[in-house]
């Protein structure tokens, strides 16, 4: 078990698909012996960032805080995978300066916000259209596309399967060079 180690960054918006491809990254990446850990609003946002809202410069702050975690766990040898909203560019660069950019793959999961919203899993949208919710990206906050992502997902024309296997396919090779 001598293979390099990563970040594997998924950016989108709420309900974009980003957990459940990580999940079947994480699973695939099991089945070839590599050891993983996932970071999501579960385990971060509930425990060490339970003080920050959602208002731009905790966002800021919850980015921050992630990598920096994210790059201890990929000094400790983990592929490390992230799955967070992170809606500015200038946070996302920033994540490749706190973690070396050799060990960083970004990948875009580009769902429209009209299919977010109909997918609606959690009601968050509902909630910001009536608003209850401040600050609900693509609704009430901004969401800034990434230009030059490793690897974009259109979820909307590409299965879970297909794109959980093309992101593992990306990261295979430099796994071991
Ligand atoms: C966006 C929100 C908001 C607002 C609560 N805007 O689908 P989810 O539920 O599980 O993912 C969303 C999650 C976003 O947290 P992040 O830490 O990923 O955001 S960021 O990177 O921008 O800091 C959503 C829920 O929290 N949620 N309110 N206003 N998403």
């Amino acid at each position: 078990n001598n293979h390099k180690s990563f970040l594997i960054w998924f950016t989108g918006l709420s309900g974009s698909g980003k957990s459940t491809i990580a999940n079947v990254v994480e699973q695939k990446l099991h089945q070839k012996g590599i050891k993983t850990y996932t970071l999501d609003g579960d385990n971060i946002r509930k425990g060490i960032n339970k003080d920050l809202t959602f208002a731009p410069e905790d966002r800021t702050e919850n980015i921050r805080r992630i990598a920096e975690i994210a790059n201890l766990m990929v000094d400790a040898g983990l592929v490390t995978l992230a799955a967070f909203v992170s809606p500015y560019k200038k946070d996302r660069e920033n994540i490749r300066s706190i973690v070396k950019d050799v060990n960083f793959v970004e990948v875009y999961i580009n769902t429209s916000v009209e299919e977010c919203e109909r997918r609606d899993v959690k009601g968050l949208y509902k909630k910001a259209r009536a608003g209850e919710i401040k600050n609900m990206t693509g609704i009430s906050a901004p969401y800034e596309a990434p230009e030059n992502p490793d690897i974009e997902i259109q979820t909307e024309h590409e299965s879970v399967e297909a794109a959980a296997q093309r992101i593992v396919e990306y990261i295979t090779p430099k796994l071991s060079s």
